[in-house]
């Protein structure tokens, strides 16, 4: 059985590979897909996914759905087609509760044609599979069922076993409530009630710690806390966690053994009477001082070291703006001036995404990134502001967590101090990235706020730097692609507003 399931399985994947390498290489749109998946992951991820529906709908066979003219009309302006009428978009702005797409008008027409190119691409892998195993044999057109039938048959196999232990309770206590019965009739006592639940206290106390260590050494390795800090602070605050988990380990091993051997120790007996023992002072002073004591001492380096981690960082550290939205991030860089332009919420729209006000001079150079660069070893400033509601930044690996909050600028400094690559190497993972995650349910896509974060050598940061280009700059001939469409319309955008809205914020 299970074997001729693996069998198929393994058809299936070397079924599928094959059709992946047949598509690329005799796909006319090839390269323009491949383009077309960068725009997609800049642009479009944080709504939507292929195959599955997430702020909007399921892409998957968009283009059976309409024709291209549509299309590039409806992506780069979704609200000018719904409110042209069109019945179609009508319907659909509807049936996704009237939830507003972006306007992506800084995409050109090729650039969304090579978005639809990856998008149809993407909807012909799966069922090109299957019906390249049927035109196999017979075995082949059942590879597809099979997997999904090995799928039952574990689950199968679950409720099966769910069932046999609800039985076996059911058995083990009827068993006993005969021997019982049996005891009362004959007028003398088969089980010892007593006995019986202090021997499962003492089975219970057992197994529990048992587990808890089984958790720890099992688990415990899964936590981003097993590996080591990558930042200056962070060293430190697993130290504090460490020394409070020690303490509380201590507690919590002394108290259950006490309470799980106690119940079993201290078992009713017959002909015995429990001794009254209302208080004893000397041991309530005990066990109230030594905690105090270990708290204060806990809670009082917390906030020493918190101070530390949260004190006004030194003149000159670099600032990056992270930029939160429904449901992505934007970095945006200082550019060679090392001062952000001022920005003004008033100024988010279609056409400037983060709201930069293009006038400001400093605002010329600043850059944006998809992906969050940070040079190793040199104190940081992240500078977080959110567009619509609480997000949290949260960078596991260094230790870092802030909210996000519009209209409340929040910040956090903090010293990479582990390379990507290095720490690739320490977890022997050539594949391991850092990452910022939201750490608020934000909404219904919140688990797709993930960026990648690189920590780079001083040398391949600035390398890297030196390749971006301005996202703001009033002329500049250049679009840089990573960033995302809405924030090169920028330049596009007229001045007059910013103007005023600069003067105001002065
Ligand atoms: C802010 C979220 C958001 C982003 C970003 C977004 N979309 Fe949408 N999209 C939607 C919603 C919501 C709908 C459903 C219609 C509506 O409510 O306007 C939709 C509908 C569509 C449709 C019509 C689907 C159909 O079934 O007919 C297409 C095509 C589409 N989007 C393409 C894109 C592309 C391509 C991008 C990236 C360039 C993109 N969208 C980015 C939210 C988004
Ligand atoms: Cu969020």
């Amino acid at each position: 059985m299970i074997s001729h399931f693996s069998g198929s399985l393994k058809l299936v994947k070397k079924l599928s590979l094959l059709t992946a390498i047949f598509a690329l290489t005799f796909s006319a749109s090839a390269q323009s897909a491949e383009e077309g998946k960068k725009l997609f992951d800049a642009n479009c991820v944080s709504c939507h996914a292929i195959k599955e529906q997430v702020v909007g709908p399921a892409l998957k066979d968009v283009h059976k759905r309409k024709d291209e003219a549509w299309l590039i009309k409806w992506i780069k302006n979704s609200q000018a087609v719904v409110k042209s009428g069109d019945a179609y978009a009508v319907e659909l702005y509807n049936k996704y509760n009237q939830s507003v797409m972006t306007s992506f008008e800084g995409l050109s027409d090729a650039q969304v044609k090579s978005i639809l190119a990856y998008v149809k691409q993407e909807s012909e892998a799966a069922p090109a599979a299957v019906a390249a195993s049927g035109t196999e044999s017979a075995s082949s057109t059942a590879a597809a069922p099979a997997a999904g039938a090995n799928k039952q048959t574990k689950s199968r196999i679950h409720w099966l076993l769910v069932i046999i232990v609800g039985l076996l309770a059911v058995v083990i206590t009827q068993v006993f409530s005969i021997l019982d019965t049996v005891g009362k009739i004959q007028g003398r006592e088969v089980i010892n009630w007593n006995k019986v639940n202090a021997t499962l206290m003492l089975v219970f106390g057992i197994a529990g710690l048992a587990f808890t260590v089984w958790e720890f050494v099992v688990h415990g390795k899964l936590t981003v806390n097993a590996n080591t800090a990558a930042s200056e602070h962070g060293v430190g605050i697993d130290k504090m966690f460490n020394i409070t988990l020690l303490f509380t380990g201590i507690v919590f091993v002394i108290t259950q053994v006490a309470l799980f051997y106690f119940a079993f120790k201290y078992k009713k007996r017959k002909n015995e009477k429990a001794f009254f023992y209302s208080h004893n002072d000397k041991l309530e002073y005990i066990w109230t001082i030594i905690p105090a004591i270990v708290l204060t001492v806990l809670v009082i380096n917390g906030l020493k070291y918190w101070n530390k981690i949260f004190a006004k960082p030194a003149e000159g550290t670099p600032k990056i703006e992270v930029f939160a939205y429904q449901f992505g991030w934007t970095a945006r860089y200082p550019g060679s001036d090392k001062e952000l332009g001022s920005y003004d919420f008033r100024q988010i729209g279609k056409s400037n995404a983060l709201g930069v006000l293009t006038d400001d001079p400093k605002s010329a150079d600043d850059f944006t990134s998809s992906e969050i660069h940070l040079p190793v070893n040199k104190p940081v400033t992240l500078k977080f502001r959110a567009k619509d509601v609480i997000h949290s930044a949260y960078l596991p690996h260094f230790r870092v967590q802030m909210n996000c909050v519009p209209g409340l600028p929040t910040e956090f400094t903090f010293t990479p101090t582990i390379t990507t690559a290095d720490k690739q190497a320490e977890l022997g993972d050539p594949t391991f990235d850092y990452a910022l995650l939201c750490n608020k349910i934000c909404g219904s896509a919140h688990y797709r706020m993930k960026v990648k974060v690189v920590i780079d050598t001083e040398e391949n940061y600035k390398k890297w730097v030196a390749e971006q280009k301005p996202a703001f700059a009033k002329k500049a001939e250049e679009v840089p692609a990573a960033a995302p469409a809405e924030v090169n319309a920028v330049q596009a955008s007229k001045d007059k507003t910013t103007k005023k809205a600069l003067a105001s914020v002065k």
